[in-house]
């Protein structure tokens, strides 16, 4: 990195890399999600119900506009078609960015996903920026190191220019320390502080997700949007994604420990996911000392 990317990083908490996909990086990519696509659409073979299973495809007409991001089906594709998404995940400008943007340790926690857009597809709203607080996403500094929780990669397979929406943020908001108005949230009175970064195809977005407000304008142009979004957290930090998996007790823990738990046992055995969808990793304890799984009494 850089002294000007790192200061622009910090400054604004997120960071625009100019043609980090070649060419033919580029066409490898797109030529997938154009498989992918049809695949979802038309096919008939065990490939195709696994896609539609994992990704659980949105189109409008015939066009995907969007995956789900906790299933990493991108790096699952039958070859060449994985290869795109897996160079990604490894691609060496982007290890050295995220080297020092997360510290030494990091790794994928969800993702890659796909995001599209066509002419009707709205505004995502602004969020993040420590509301609600998730100080396992936040960006601080210790002995004189950045360090962030979250990073999300976004990779433009297609142009998305001034006025075309797609990404947008609200540059510096990782340090802010007041709640987002209203206003700002669903950009109708945004005070002019959401940035919408412009991006050709084959550049890439990092941006501190979870810490820095962030969102998506909605899509204007009249090409479709195309951008892969992948989600890495810093070594100890956990988001969420395979972990909705593999934080059951039954899976992070050798069986001869959990089996003949109760359940309110159970329920301290949960893996860490900063959203585990599921009540039976909280407790309550009434005012008698009784412990019960939320919601069971
Ligand atoms: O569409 C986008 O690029 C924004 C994605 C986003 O808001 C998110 O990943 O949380």
């Amino acid at each position: 990195m850089t002294d000007s990317e790192r200061y622009y990083w910090d400054l604004n908490g997120h960071l625009v890399v100019r043609n980090l996909l070649t060419a033919r990086e580029l066409k490898a990519a797109n030529d997938a999600i154009d498989y992918v696509e049809d695949r979802c659409a038309n096919g008939r073979d065990e490939e195709s119900d696994f896609l539609r299973e994992s990704a659980q495809p949105r189109f409008m007409g015939e066009t995907l506009t969007r995956t789900r991001n906790n299933i990493p089906f991108l790096l699952m594709l039958r070859p060449p078609h994985c290869d795109p998404f897996r160079r990604m995940i490894s691609h060496p400008r982007t290890l050295s960015l995220l080297r020092f943007m997360c510290g030494r340790g990091f790794r994928l926690d969800h993702g890659p996903q796909f995001i599209g857009g066509l002419p009707g597809i709205a505004n995502h709203h602004l969020h993040g920026a420590g509301d609600p607080h998730k100080p396992y996403v936040a960006y601080h500094h210790q002995n004189g190191e950045p360090y962030v929780g979250g990073v999300t990669v976004s990779y433009a397979l297609h142009d998305a220019w001034e006025g075309e929406g797609g990404f947008a943020c609200v540059p510096g908001s990782h340090k802010s320390n007041y709640p987002m108005p209203s206003g700002v949230q669903d950009y109708s009175e945004d005070m002019g502080v959401v940035e919408k970064p412009n991006v050709r195809a084959g550049d890439v977005i990092f941006f501190m997700d979870g810490a820095q407000t962030h969102g998506a304008r909605a899509w204007q142009a009249r090409h479709q949007r195309r951008a892969i979004l992948i989600k890495f957290a810093s070594r100890t930090s956990t988001r969420q994604g395979a972990s909705l998996w593999h934080i059951h007790p039954d899976s992070y823990w050798d069986s001869n420990i959990v089996d003949e738990m109760t359940p309110e046992q159970r329920a301290v055995m949960y893996g860490p996911a900063s959203a585990p969808r599921t009540e039976s990793c909280l407790l309550d304890v009434d005012n008698a000392g009784n412990v019960s799984v939320a919601g069971s009494s």
